[in-house]
């Protein structure tokens, strides 16, 4: 057997215990910590749509929060990256003194506490067909600012068509702007949360708000945020990026050392860890990424023999498709390709899909995805393959 063979051989091989996974699970989602954003306005103006489409709908879903003064509750979801605070049958305006000094005692008593546990900014919801903006709103978001909240001011429910907005939401959003509020950027950011093709509304809006809220967090939660909104791909997409160029170089440099046997030992956490990155990137819960992992290493091995026997051409042209293969993948390639391909998963994954109808792990539909991707990003990542990323 040649040492490349052997190195395929120890890629997939690598098995690791649901409790090594979990730990590590658990590890890393401490390191990535959690984004806490606090978000208020009126009774309808769309709040809840609002974080259902951002961040997914078990944040919102979850009902009644953990209580943190009478009023305020917190919402923590499942992999920790996100705490929603959200105040409960309080009024802007009549109750602002109430709602303001809860908050004040909120912000006083975690100032000493870990970053993960302050808040972060707040987002203050106006429903653009209501066209009115009262005095007591102006107040209310003041009083967030002063308390040293970043707040964004998020015009909810706003129409767009071919790219344009209705011109009445547009001087609505002027009429806002010209309050000179302490606003992040000055001015409202238009969004639709939730398209209606019965209505004729198109969503929009929510990637250029992640954007302006990304941009006034502390750097230190930038990577939860980053994780728990499930509306700009591109984002977890970097993140992936970087967390497959820090593992696959780790994985290279190790397979490059011809010592027998020692080098599987050395890889094998790198690659567990590379995994569980991706999973938390995504915002895929411990229980459906344990049990998705779990289906890797079976898959690599099948994958590593089809290429071993020729049968998969991943190199068009003549020569030996496996020598080809087996004498370039090293394992810093596996392990980009691994990677990538996972990711391909915890997007779907990210996204409700990959589900049986009665809402349990496809299997099958796991395994096509990962096959299909892991090979097509092993010829990309192959020396002479197509490189693009
Ligand atoms: N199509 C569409 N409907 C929306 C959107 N935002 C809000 N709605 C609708 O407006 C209504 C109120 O929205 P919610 O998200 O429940 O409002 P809320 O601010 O959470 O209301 P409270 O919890 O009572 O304070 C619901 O019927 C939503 O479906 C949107 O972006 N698109
Ligand atoms: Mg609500």
């Amino acid at each position: 057997m040649s040492s490349d063979r052997l190195r395929w051989g120890r890629v997939a091989d690598m098995s690791w215990s649901p409790e090594d996974f979990q730990r590590k699970y658990e590890e890393q989602a401490a390191k990535i910590g959690r984004f806490n954003l606090a978000v208020f306005g009126k009774t309808g103006v769309g709040k809840s749509t609002l974080i259902n489409s951002v961040f997914g709908r078990e944040v919102a879903e979850t009902g009644i929060g953990k209580p943190v003064t009478e009023h305020v509750q917190l919402h923590v979801n499942d992999t920790g990256s996100l705490g929603l605070y959200d105040t409960v049958g309080l009024e802007i305006g009549k109750d602002t003194d109430t709602v303001i000094a809860e908050l004040n005692k909120l912000i006083k008593d975690t100032r000493t506490k870990p970053l993960s546990e302050q808040i972060h900014a707040a987002w203050y919801c106006v429903r653009a067909t209501d066209r009115r903006f009262e005095d007591t709103e102006a107040e209310f978001i003041q009083r967030l600012h002063d308390l040293g909240l970043p707040v964004i001011l998020v015009l909810t429910q706003v129409y767009s068509k071919d790219g344009g907005y209705d011109p009445d939401d547009l001087t609505f959003a002027k009429a806002i702007a010209d309050r000179h509020l302490p606003i992040v950027d000055g001015e409202p950011i238009l969004v639709m949360a939730k398209g209606n093709d019965f209505k004729g509304e198109v969503e929009h809006g929510l990637p250029t708000l992640i954007d302006a809220t990304f941009r006034v967090v502390p750097e230190g939660v930038q990577a939860a945020l980053d994780a728990a909104q499930k509306v700009d791909f591109e984002r977890k997409r970097t993140r992936v990026k970087a967390a497959i160029g820090t593992a696959s170089g780790a994985a290279a440099v190790v397979g490059a050392v011809p010592i027998p046997f020692a080098d599987a030992a050395l890889i094998v956490p790198g690659q567990i860890g590379l995994i569980v990155s991706i999973s938390l990137i995504y915002g895929v819960k411990l229980n459906l990424a344990s049990a998705a992992t779990a289906l890797i290493p079976p898959m690599l091995t099948s994958i590593g023999r089809e290429i071993a026997a020729g049968l998969i051409k991943l190199i068009p042209g003549p020569g030996s498709v496996a020598g080809a293969v087996a004498g370039a993948a090293t394992a810093g390639v596996l392990t980009g390709a691994m990677g990538w391909a996972w990711a391909a998963v915890c997007e779907q994954l990210a996204q409700g899909k990959l589900k049986n109808i009665d809402g349990l792990l496809d299997i099958e539909a796991v395994k096509r995805l990962f096959s299909d991707e892991f090979k097509a990003w092993l010829i990309k990542l192959l020396p002479g393959g197509s490189k693009s990323e």
